[in-house]
């Protein structure tokens, strides 16, 4: 369902239901009238039809260290040059990326041109290496003559420009413009501020890998982790060892994504050339972000394995694996043998070649030890190394893999777990991803540390839990948490939190199969994340993010970047009630204003304000946007519904699950009508792995006669590693069906829906069953009894049906 993104926003389809506009404009008009009595609404109730617009005085995201309001305006137009010293090729360069963002938004490029002759009315581009402030610090002045950056580095000048940028482009517009007075005085708060994407689990081209450099470049982010290998994938081209990515970035994928028409296998395949690689890394650096490669060991290594059997625990191993085509954790690592270290430093020879990042990325998550207990070479290896067990002997293998990048003059980086067995060298840099305990125990021991916890900054968490909420995992991680994230630990005191060099965004794309729903996952909450990694924590304010987050989704419309509206799409809520409907209308923020259309249109920054629950007649339709400052923020969301039974409608997304962790919402393997291949919409279900089980809170039965259910199912590809014995399943008797249980899971089913019609389909397919004569208010449980837990079926949406 492409509703979520702001480019050329369509009506969102969710809860679509064949509909007449209806007579809602009247009830909700009168509903407005009645706020402007009473006297304390009455200055916001007076809507006016087109707000006055008040700019932010500094529209720069991040917010800038210091700002001071000038006088009047600078007028910034296709007369404009920038100006540069002949003698400062670096300074060039950043001008003309300028000229070539400008050109981007507002459709001309200003000229450059040598700072010599009458620079009156131009942008100034001063590099002083000798100006008293940070290496990455600029100074903008804006007056009504003129701009000028200063700084001490490319790297400054560069940073100064992106906020120019972003200044000469907040009004949204094309063609010249006025930008008003005023000093910054910059410089970042972290030196490490970061975005990890995962291009492992779904492979992203080149030119996506680019666009995200550029979103990170215009957000001041100056690291990009590539986590290059995986499980599901090896991705980078290793002359050496060309299987690493022939055969270990191919797999077939599961479910329906893996074969065609005729039920052949379709391999699902892609690597970086080394040629590829550089052009990435000269790109990045350019817009002067580093590029952080990570090689993943000893775990998260099946890929790697399925190439070089070898590099597998070979006396454990009964044949080699294929590249995996599940998620969660796998048991494959990597031998501790001779012969594997001089394949693994190899490649790493060839990666520090291809990247000139000081810090490398060796992984060492997640490496679950089955395999190295199982096998008698590895025990052995331990006695003989005098180590006292597997989590020593993962520390005795990256301490080795250490001493190698360290003869490269190179820093070794690794997940958390690398802290475990106890050997770690104090160069080491530690990435804390579960919770802030390996943060804190890093920066007690003397490592330089990177926050990036799970749930708090991973971008592959849902952000809402709408009906159009794309596939991601629960629970929801709100732009809101992550503006409000911590640099500093709880329980780290002064001197430790100097150890943490940073944070970093996390995106892991088991469930972001394509380029558009990686945007949305990034945006706006990487906008947040910057601010935090960039801007001073004293003075960090909600509202004021919010406000310069208006332009900066402008710009992403404009630029075509799909964002997510989560923050302020508009919910409808719609309750049966004597008058037909009682509908609420509310946002995840509630930021900006809801304003709205019952005639099937868009609304627009002159519709009607939402100021309070209306009753509102049966049909109804509904189609509501947020706005800030006469900008919608928020993709048109529609509501309609025919009758009473259309109100009961649930989607998953919207029903609770029936126990907490390994809640997902799973993208359907096929497009809804069930034909194969990546294109066509597709349906995101929300599910739970180990029990899954819905409920549908408070349904009101009276008069109701059938249940309508849609149901699809997807295939099982996960590893649950220790808790795959905690997997409900239930029995299929008499047959495969969606059981309907009135209170709780455990009473006896009141109505069963055979799965019979769907079970040849990969798509959604309607279930409809009578139910018995209930009445008042129940939860209602649902579960399906089909015997096996894969392939897993998933509910997708249900309603009460009135008898006709
Ligand atoms: C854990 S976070 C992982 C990744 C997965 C992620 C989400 C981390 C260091 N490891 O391999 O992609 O969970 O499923």
């Amino acid at each position: 369902m492409k509703t979520r993104h702001r480019v050329a926003p369509p009506v969102r389809t969710a809860f679509v239901h064949a509909g007449l506009a209806c007579a809602l404009v009247a009830a909700l008009t009168a509903c407005e009238r009645k706020a402007t009595a009473e006297p304390v609404a009455a200055p916001a109730a007076v809507q006016p039809a087109a707000a006055p617009r008040v700019a932010h005085p500094s529209a720069v995201l991040p917010r800038p260290a210091k700002f001071v309001p000038g006088q009047g305006a600078f007028a910034f137009g296709p007369q404009t040059v920038v100006t540069v010293a002949a003698d400062q090729p670096g300074a060039r360069r950043v001008g003309e990326f300028f000229a070539q963002r400008v050109q981007a938004l507002r459709g001309f490029a200003p000229k450059l041109q040598d700072n010599s002759g009458e620079t009156k009315g131009a942008v100034e581009l001063a590099l002083d290496p000798k100006l008293p402030i940070g290496e990455e610090a600029y100074v903008l002045d804006i007056g009504r003559d003129g701009a000028k950056i200063s700084a001490r580095s490319e790297a400054g000048l560069f940073y100064g420009a992106v906020s120019l940028w972003q200044l000469a482009t907040a009004d949204g517009g094309q063609g010249a413009t006025v930008i008003a007075a005023q000093r910054i005085e910059d410089a970042p708060a972290y030196r490490w501020r970061g975005l990890m994407l995962d291009v492992a689990r779904h492979f992203r081209s080149v030119d996506e890998v680019k666009a995200v450099l550029d979103q990170m470049a215009s957000l001041k982010l100056n690291t990009f982790h590539w986590h290059l290998t995986d499980d599901q994938g090896w991705r980078v081209e290793i002359k050496k060892y060309p299987r690493l990515a022939e055969v270990g970035g191919c797999r077939v994928r599961a479910g329906a994504n893996g074969r065609d028409a005729r039920g052949q296998p379709v391999p699902y395949c892609g690597y970086y050339t080394q040629e590829q690689i550089r052009d990435v890394v000269a790109y990045a650096a350019a817009r002067h972000i580093n590029v952080v490669p990570e090689i993943e060991m000893p775990g998260h290594a099946q890929a790697a394995i399925a190439a070089y059997p070898q590099l597998g625990v070979g006396d454990v191993l009964k044949q080699a694996p294929k590249v995996s085509s599940d998620w969660g954790v796998h048991t494959y690592l990597f031998n501790p043998e001779d012969q594997t270290f001089a394949v693994l430093t190899d490649i790493l020879d060839e990666v520090v070649a291809l990247f000139p990042s000081k810090y490398i990325h060796i992984g060492g998550d997640e490496a679950a030890k089955d395999q190295w207990q199982a096998s008698p070479r590895v025990q052995a290896k331990i006695k003989s190394l005098g180590l006292k067990d597997e989590a020593a002997l993962q520390s005795w293998f990256v301490g080795r893999i250490g001493q190698h990048l360290e003869k490269h003059g190179r820093t070794l980086v690794g997940w958390d777990e690398i802290l475990e067995g106890g050997a770690l060298p104090a160069s080491a840099t530690v990435m804390s991803w579960r919770g802030d305990a390996g943060a804190l125990e890093a920066a007690r021991k003397g490592h330089d540390v990177i926050l990036a916890p799970d749930r708090k900054l991973y971008l592959d968490y849902a952000q809402s839990e709408r009906d159009d909420e794309p596939s991601g995992r629960f629970p929801v991680s709100t732009l809101r948490a992550f503006y409000d994230f911590q640099m500093t630990p709880p329980g780290m005191d002064a001197q430790q939190a100097q150890r943490v060099i940073g944070a970093q965004g996390n995106l892991w794309v088991e469930h972001k199969r394509t380029f558009e729903l990686v945007q949305l996952a990034l945006h706006p909450r990487l906008d947040a994340l910057a601010e935090v990694v960039w801007s001073p924590a004293q003075g960090r304010d909600w509202n004021d993010f919010q406000r310069r987050l208006v332009p900066q989704l402008a710009r992403y419309q404009a630029l075509k970047t799909p964002y997510s509206d989560a923050a302020y799409a508009v919910d409808v809520r719609a309750e049966p009630d004597a008058a037909g409907a009682r509908v609420t209308l509310s946002s995840q923020t509630g930021f900006g204003e809801i304003r709205y259309r019952t005639d099937g249109g868009e609304p627009d920054a002159s519709s009607p304000v939402y100021t309070q629950p209306v009753q509102a007649p049966l049909p109804l339709d509904v189609v509501a946007t947020t706005f800030f400052d006469g900008h919608a923020l928020s993709a048109p969301g529609r509501y309609r519904a025919q009758t009473a039974a259309d109100l009961s409608e649930r989607g998953s997304a919207r029903l609770k699950a029936c126990r907490e962790g390994y809640n997902l919402r799973l993208e359907d393997d096929a497009a809804r009508d069930g034909s194969l291949g990546d294109n066509g919409t597709r349906a995101a279900l929300t599910v739970n792995l180990i029990d899954p089980c819905w409920i549908y809170p408070a349904a009101k039965l009276d008069g109701v006669a059938t249940l309508r259910a849609t149901v699809g199912q997807v295939p099982y590809n996960f590893q649950l590693w220790h808790d795959t014995d905690k997997i409900v399943t239930r029995k299929a008797e008499p047959d495969a069906a969606l059981e309907v249980r009135l209170n709780d899971c455990k009473s006896a089913p009141i109505a069963r829906l055979a799965l019979k019609p769907a079970l040849a389909s990969d798509g959604l397919t309607v279930l409809e069953a009578p139910l018995p004569k209930l009445s008042g208010t129940h939860d209602l449980c649902f579960v399906f009894a089909s015997g096996r837990h894969d392939p897993l079926w998933a509910l997708d949406r249900v309603s009460l049906r009135t008898a006709p």
